[in-house]
């Protein structure tokens, strides 16, 4: 999927509500993966900001495959993860879960 299909105001950059919107997330959640992929720390996504996640997403997806499996786990069965543990589990599952979908386009 490229930066184009998501990027509604044709802005050349992906914001939260863009995302949000594409894939009913709340904002907050698309914020959060956007930060995480914001080099430049301007709160939205550019296409080469975009590109890198999409790289990274390629050379992960094996890894975060077998990382979902684990967070399902940790997910499903709360009171055996460190409670400390289980936002990162979350995190990762939900990663895992954009990354399905933006790489099935
Ligand atoms: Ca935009
Ligand atoms: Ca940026």
């Amino acid at each position: 999927m490229a930066l184009d299909d998501l990027d509604e105001d044709g802005d050349g950059q992906l914001d939260a509500h863009e995302l949000a919107n594409k894939i009913g997330w709340t904002v907050e959640d698309a914020q959060r993966f956007i930060d995480e992929h914001d080099k430049d720390k301007n709160g939205k996504l550019s296409e080469k900001e975009w590109e890198a996640f999409m790289k990274e997403a390629e050379e992960n997806k094996q890894q975060t495959d077998m990382e979902a499996s684990l967070a399902t786990i940790c997910v499903t069965a709360p009171f055996s993860a460190a409670a400390s543990g289980i936002g990162l589990q979350i995190h990762k599952y939900l990663f895992n879960n954009i990354t399905n979908f933006f790489l099935a386009k």
